[in-house]
């Protein structure tokens, strides 16, 4: 099983959609092993988007991601990082898919209401900037017949 971070950003809570995109997250099938509301700092927005530090755009990605609070949280199942990102769609909203998250509700390449870790590294540095190993926990209900065969799980 793989565990992805997933991020509800300040849009998200803005525009009160963290029901909508959680809903659609978690009905995958998805298992939510830890979650948080926290303000993001200046420091912590920096060590989350390090690739982006020298972007043209990042003192305006700073701005917003230090707006407002977000909604950080772990997910886990099978293939959940390549598959939550396919949920979320393309960065610009004008460009996502429609029936994805971003394709449905979002028209920018910045307020784009949902990060999620991009590769199992990133998963793995990202949910670590975000959460204490006991954060995380470890919990399974018996369900799982209804989403995975018996090979899959
Ligand atoms: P994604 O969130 O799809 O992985 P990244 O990692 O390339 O996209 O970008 C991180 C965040 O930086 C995006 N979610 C978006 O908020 C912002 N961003 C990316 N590219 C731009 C851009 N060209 N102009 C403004 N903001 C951007």
């Amino acid at each position: 099983m793989q565990r992805t971070l997933v991020l509800l950003k300040p849009d998200c809570l803005e525009r009160r959609l963290v029901g909508t995109v959680l809903a659609r997250l978690e009905r995958k099938g998805f298992q939510i092993v830890a979650m948080k509301l926290l303000q993001v700092t200046e420091e912590l927005a920096s060590r989350h988007y390090a690739e982006h530090l020298e972007k043209p755009f990042y003192p305006q990605l700073l701005a917003y991601i230090t707006s407002d609070p977000v909604l950080a949280m772990v997910l886990e199942g099978r293939e959940v990082i390549a598959t939550v990102r396919k949920l979320v769609g393309a960065t610009n909203g004008i460009l996502a898919e429609p029936g994805t998250i971003r394709g449905d509700f979002s028209t920018s390449g910045q307020r784009n209401l949902v990060h999620a870790s991009d590769s199992a590294a990133s998963a793995e540095r990202e949910i670590g900037i975000f959460f204490r190993p006991e954060e995380i926990l470890t919990w399974k209900t018996d369900d799982s017949s209804l989403y995975l065969a018996e090979h899959e799980k």
